[in-house]
């Protein structure tokens, strides 16, 4: 006769093993969402990241991340990544152009295609911190870089053409947009919609609203500019299925075979074939995410660029998904459950200031975070800087010392010494804004002998999205 209490016994014992192999394969794992619109640093946060981890990884070097601190780390390596489909990212290259074996350090260029990264690390357990004798584990870590502007079409997923059309016509109607968009509003205009489609027709105002893209982003780094594809079309460089952009009336009876007719057409194909597939197969299974935020690029511009890059953010963070993870819970559906917003580049301005910078931040994605926070997801701001650029320095005049900052800016072929303004500790409105605006410099890479890139705060960062992983 067959014991069946002990046949139970031994299944548990079987399955709580399993579970435990499960639970222990998922810990070892951490898909990390590096998200950002363009120029938000990504690239080089990613780079920076690699960097420190590779080749930099000390207790002095990122005193914050306790698996440093306590000398648990053993060595980290870029090893084959899972998705066998998507490039490589380039981290030879972009460490090239940081740390050049000659000439002039630059920043890595804009990133024009998907591409992934994973990165191994390898780590004593905390366990038996009696040291040397703990067990070793590997957290594998997963990264995907891709361009910003991709990003911005994540919001066009629940819009129809019609939808879409009304609010990027209505954006357009107002500043700064307006002023640059005469040359579209025109062609436009003698549009017939309801006319038999015309290609060469579609496609010259297609062009316009091209170029107006292109010159709205970069005179005015307003966020929400869609196609994202418009400004970094990929491998759809010259496809038809970009040629669209928004009419002032998308809610008239749309007759087939009309030009309205096949710009909707247009818009569907590009949601459903390209949209949809990028969302779907990377912008899934996260565990922990960084948004990362060029704030003070968004001050030089204005309030209305600052207001939108807020808006955008909080319209990108509908997509994904947040929340508790319990061990099932991960399994099954992987949720974020820890999220950084990082006020980027805050060696553009002096210490001082990098609390004003880190509150701004927060205030403009306050309304976010609380619900984030509601559902359980941990939240965190922080000024950061993935690369720094310059170097404080102290200069004193007329009896006061003036925190400055030493670097050379992006614009100007000498070294400057330049106080940056004060960064406000929260949103302004536009009455509140200082007539003569804000004006942050952009500085190049410091050039580095000893082959080393400097940070603020990446330690802090690595501890609080990886440190309970790696205990
Ligand atoms: N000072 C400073 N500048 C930075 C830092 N990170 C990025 N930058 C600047 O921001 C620019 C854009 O950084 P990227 O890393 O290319 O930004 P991205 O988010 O990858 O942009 P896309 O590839 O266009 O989506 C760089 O060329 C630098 O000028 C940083 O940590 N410190
Ligand atoms: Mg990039």
């Amino acid at each position: 006769m067959i014991n069946t209490s002990s046949a139970k016994n031994a299944f548990n014992k079987l399955k709580g093993k399993a579970e435990k192999a499960v639970h222990r394969s998922l810990d070892q794992h951490v898909k990390l969402a590096v998200t950002g619109l363009s120029g938000s640093g990504k690239t080089a946060f990613i780079t920076a990241l690699v960097k420190h981890l590779t080749s930099q990884a000390t207790d002095k070097n990122l005193p914050f991340f306790d698996v440093m601190q306590q000398q648990r780390h053993i060595a980290t390596k870029i090893v084959p990544q899972q998705a066998l489909t998507i490039p490589t990212f380039d981290y030879p290259k972009a460490l090239s152009a940081l740390l050049p074996l000659e000439g002039q350090p630059h920043w890595p260029a804009s990133t024009e295609r998907i591409n992934t990264l994973r990165l191994a690390i390898k780590y004593r357990s905390d366990a038996g911190l009696r040291g040397h004798f703990a067990p070793q584990s590997t957290l594998y870590l997963d990264i995907i870089d891709y361009p910003g502007e991709w990003l911005l079409d994540l919001p066009m997923l629940e819009q129809s053409y019609q939808q879409w059309s009304e609010q990027q016509y209505a954006l357009l109607q107002r500043s700064p947009r307006v002023e640059k968009a005469q040359a579209f509003l025109t062609a436009l205009s003698e549009l017939d919609l309801t006319a038999p489609v015309d290609e060469s027709a579609l496609s010259a105002i297609a062009t316009h609203y091209q170029t107006l893209l292109v010159s709205l982003k970069k005179d005015t780094k307003l966020a929400m500019l869609q196609p994202g594809r418009m400004l970094m079309p990929g491998e759809l460089q010259g496809a038809p299925l970009l040629l669209f952009f928004p009419v002032a009336q998308a809610n008239d009876e749309v007759v087939a075979g009309s030009n309205l007719a096949h710009l909707q057409k247009r818009f569907n194909a590009y949601v459903k074939e390209v949209v949809k597939p990028f969302y779907t197969q990377h912008f899934r299974n996260f565990d922990r995410q960084i948004v990362l935020v060029d704030v003070l690029s968004a001050l030089n511009e204005g309030p209305e660029t600052l207001q939108e890059q807020g808006d955008v953010i909080k319209q990108l963070l509908a997509h994904f998904n947040y929340g508790e993870t319990g061990f099932l819970k991960r399994l099954f559906k992987p949720n974020i459950d820890k999220l950084l917003f990082a006020a980027n580049k805050s060696d553009h301005i002096s210490s001082a200031h990098h609390k004003d910078l880190a509150l701004l931040l927060d205030s403009l994605v306050h309304e976010q975070s609380n619900h984030l926070k509601f559902d359980g997801v941990k939240i965190e701001t922080m000024a950061m800087s993935s690369i720094t650029a310059t170097m404080p320095k102290q200069v004193v005049e007329q009896g006061k010392t003036l925190n400055c900052i030493y670097g050379k800016p992006l614009s100007e072929s000498q070294w400057l010494t330049y106080l940056p303004p004060q960064p406000p500790m929260r949103m302004l409105n536009k009455d509140e804004w200082p007539s003569h605006g804000f004006e942050f410099l952009s500085f190049a890479p410091m050039p580095s002998p000893d082959k080393q890139l400097k940070h603020i705060r990446l330690d802090h960062v690595m501890q609080y999205l990886l440190g309970d992983k790696l205990t």
